[in-house]
């Protein structure tokens, strides 16, 4: 059995009532428009609402902080360049509810952890610091230089700087991740864990194997010009509704999309498009042209069928499939792959993957004749065992098609977090490069660590083995978003101390150190006034463009500080003369931070001017100008085999994903509804053959159990929802079932958790193991 349940460090394992409805077949339209405004106008009252939802992604106003999907570079759309999704992310953080000293004082951190997710996130935002002495049991309020001087002095007291833990969630603009970086590396250490560890790590670390940039290549523009465009893995309806758009017109362009997933997704197959009155009449148009319905991983299998039915193709009519000179010209290890590719087995490959072959072959078939196709994937790739290795499978296909550096054509992980790929250029990372040292150890005149620090898995054993004692968090919810939720939080409340910057209430206050602090902050929306200036900061998208974020609410407390503030006020209790660094200088002037970061890295020129132009401005990037910063100059191609779990008999694969109505840990509602499903988070969706197989019946109460390496994880009370999900695949909704996520399986290379890849057994509630 895994740890003991440590008392509010889990959702309660309570039913709140199934309801069953259709699988929608089309996303968006009317009921999204009103479910939206109806909870933005709820949360944040009338005016503040409508004032927060008119500046949403406009020039000038604030990034969207639900995901990181470009904003087009031309026009806006006049009403709004907003998703349902993204108008509710604002309306949580619009929200007029407050937590003052009050709130904390009438209810224990006890109390508060028997609540649901939905439940603490509905409470409202913090509106001051607040403070758990040791062996406390409520949160008592604490002034701003107190609890900057309680955190010095637990850093300091420390015997090495890497027994300190700094997280960064995905929500941080350029400039505080910046200075935050910079903070910790003049303290000492490289333990710089981040959201990216849980997410698109596994993208980074295979295109920059790859192709020497561990980012995307295309812009908005391409899809526009796309043939081909391949979706894996992805569930835009949800997750990135604005890039639905994007692709609706990519197709009227005359565009084929290709959808890789076990689930049909409704956002891929039909879409309505609230901006135009053809969607919100209803007008719908399906999108997706061929669907691929694999089984969870199956996605390397796949890729080989379609690669070497384009090979056969190419071999009977050479010249007309693959880009012979691109190849030539721009690449390695062409000839080897593809020798290794002849020995497979395309039928094969396709059963493995469990797509009939037909579909492949159809798919082969559309791809043979293109020659600029886009890949986009996100969390059904990145979070496997071998999410590294599938990646670069998709990059050998973009490579003998030539689809890398030119228009209409390239690869795009869609990141998840609206600052997340932003974090990483201003060095949030654990593994820094050495360049990036020596650039800051020559503006700074300090020497920075060296070697590697912690990741988020790596961090959390070290907290768990006691090395590490001081956990601290800019934004994100450490607990719930990583994996084996009993031993993380016997992990944290190891530490010394925990401290979160957040804006909202979450369970990673609830589950601390010996001490706790959490640290209120301005949040995308809030005016950051100095004087009479209301402040902005910039932000990169998934496609690489700067931009600037400026909010237009009243924070709800004086109390909040900005975040770039919070980072310079740490560091100066923290290192106070010893450090290099004007941190009073920065915490007045948002452009002198600006300044530093054109300075230490590259592709910020002119950062103050052009992050003040209209729509901001595109970071360099080499593969986009059609080069590979490999050491040889060249792209690679990648040779691995395809890995199909071998499961015992009874075992199931599980994946991880989000509901409808959640923003990671964030629960807006109870309902996932273009799945039909309502008023439950606890299901398991399963294929009808194996609920037969178990004697169960669609509606049942189930255990899920977990046997990796030796250990048990059970996660009790899910209701069995048939699903059309191919056989031996099922689907729970995190943060619920991150219990059974084992800590010891992850990717290679990446080291991500393999959040889609959980072997699962299922027994009827109750049932003994
Ligand atoms: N509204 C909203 N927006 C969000 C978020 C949110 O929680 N809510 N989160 C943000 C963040 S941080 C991120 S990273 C993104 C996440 O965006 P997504 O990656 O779309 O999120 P998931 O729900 O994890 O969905 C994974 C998709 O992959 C499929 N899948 C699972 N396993 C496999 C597999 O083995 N192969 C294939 N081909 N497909 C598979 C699932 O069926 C699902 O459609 O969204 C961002 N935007
Ligand atoms: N099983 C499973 N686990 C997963 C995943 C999965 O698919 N399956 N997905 C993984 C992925 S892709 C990701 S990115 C991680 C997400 O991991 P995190 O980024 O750690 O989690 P979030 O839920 O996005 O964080 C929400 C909290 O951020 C705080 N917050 C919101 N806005 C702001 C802000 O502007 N400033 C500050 N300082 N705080 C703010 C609020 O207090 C809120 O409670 O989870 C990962 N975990
Ligand atoms: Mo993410």
């Amino acid at each position: 059995m895994s740890e003991n349940p440590i008392p509010g460090a889990e959702n309660p394992e309570k039913l709140t009532g199934l309801k069953k409805g259709e699988i929608k077949k089309v996303a968006a339209g009317i009921p999204a428009v009103v479910s939206a405004l109806e909870m933005t106008v709820g949360e944040a009252g009338f005016q503040r609402g409508m004032k927060a939802l008119l500046n949403l992604n406009q020039k000038g106003g604030f990034d969207c902080p639900s995901c990181a999907w470009p904003d087009p570079d031309d026009e806006r759309s006049g009403i709004a360049e907003y998703c349902e999704n993204g108008a509710r992310a604002v309306a949580e953080e619009a929200t007029a509810k407050k937590l003052t000293a009050e709130f904390f004082s009438r209810h224990s951190v006890q109390e508060l952890g028997k609540l649901s997710d939905y439940e603490i996130g509905g409470k409202g935002r913090i509106a001051e610091p607040m403070y758990l002495p040791a062996g406390g049991t409520h949160y008592q309020p604490i002034t701003w230089d107190a609890a900057f001087a309680r955190i010095g002095t637990a850093l300091n007291k420390l015997a090495s700087p890497d027994e300190a833990v700094f997280y960064t969630s995905g929500r941080t603009s350029n400039e505080a991740a910046f200075l935050y970086q910079l903070f910790v590396r003049e303290f000492g250490t490289n333990n710089l864990p981040d959201c990216s560890n849980m997410c698109h790590e596994s993208s980074g670390t295979a295109l920059g194997e790859s192709l020497g940039i561990g980012k995307g290549s295309v812009t908005l523009n391409d899809f526009y010009h796309a043939e081909v465009i391949m979706i894996l893995g992805q569930n835009p309806g949800t997750n990135h509704p604005r890039m639905l758009t994007a692709l609706q017109k990519a197709k009227a362009n005359g565009a084929t999309i290709i959808s890789i997933n076990p689930l049909p997704e409704t956002g891929l197959m039909g879409f309505n498009n609230p901006q135009r009155v053809a969607g919100v009449l209803g007008l719908n148009s399906s999108l997706t042209d061929i669907f691929l319905q694999v089984k969870i991983n199956g996605d390397m299998a796949l890729l080989k069928a379609i690669t070497l039915l384009l090979l056969e193709e190419e071999e009977k009519n050479p010249g007309t499939v693959f880009d012979q000179q691109f190849i030539q010209q721009n690449t390695q290890g062409c000839a080897e792959y593809l020798e290794d590719l002849k020995a497979y087995n395309a039928q094969q490959l396709a059963a493995e993957a469990g797509v009939p072959f037909a579909q492949v072959q159809e798919a082969a078939r559309v791809l043979a004749g293109k020659s600029k196709v886009i890949a986009c994937w996100a969390m059904g790739l990145t979070q496997h065992k071998n999410a590294v290795a599938t990646i670069k499978e998709i990059v050998n296909l973009l490579l003998l098609k030539g689809s890398i550096g030119k228009p209409g054509a390239g690869t795009c992980p869609v990141r998840g977090h609206s600052n997340v790929q932003g974090d990483r250029t201003m060095g949030i990372f654990e593994r820094p490069t050495a360049k990036f040292l020596d650039s800051i150890e020559r503006n700074f005149h300090f020497a920075p660590p060296r070697g590697h620090g912690y990741d988020v898995v790596e961090c959390i054993k070290a907290m768990h083995a006691g090395e590490a004692k001081v956990f601290f968090a800019l934004g994100g919810n450490f607990l719930s978003a990583t994996p084996d939720t009993r031993f993380t939080a016997a992990a944290l409340q190891k530490c010394e101390l925990t401290v979160h910057v957040s804006t909202k209430l979450n369970r990673s206050h609830l589950v601390h150190g010996q001490e706790a602090l959490i640290l209120p902050c301005l949040g995308r929306s809030d005016k950051d006034m100095r004087g009479d200036e209301n402040r902005f900061v910039s932000c990169e998208n998934s496609m690489g463009v700067i931009q600037l974020s400026r909010g237009v609410l009243t924070p709800i407390s004086e109390h909040l500080l900005s975040e770039p503030e919070i980072v310079c006020r740490l560091a100066k209790a923290t290192l106070g003369t010893r450090s290099n660094v004007s941190w009073d200088k920065y915490a007045a002037d948002y452009d002198l931070i600006r300044n530093d970061i054109e300075r230490t890295i590259p592709g910020f020129a002119d950062y103050n001017e052009r992050v003040r132009q209209p729509g901001g401005f595109y970071l360099p990037n080499c593969n986009r100008s059609g080069a590979f910063d490999t050491p040889s100059g060249k792209a690679h191609f990648h040779i691995a085999a395809p890995e199909t779990p071998v499961l015992k008999p009874g075992e199931l694969m599980m994946m991880t994903i989000r509901s409808h109505d959640q923003f990671n840990t964030t629960v807006y509602g109870l309902n996932d509804r273009y799945r039909g499903i309502y008023n439950e988070r606890r299901v398991i969706l399963m294929n009808s053959k194996d609920i037969q197989e178990r004697g169960l019946q669609n509606g049942d109460l189930v255990d899920l159990h977990n046997h990796f390496d030796g250990i048990e994880r059970v996660a009790h009370q899910f209701v069995v929802v048939e699903y059309p999900i191919p056989e031996q695949c099922t689907a729970t909704y995190f943060p619920e079932t991150n219990v059974l996520v084992p800590i010891t399986s992850v990717a290679e290379k990446s080291n991500t958790p393999t959040s889609k890849m959980v072997i699962l057994t299922v027994k009827p509630h109750g049932a003994l193991a």
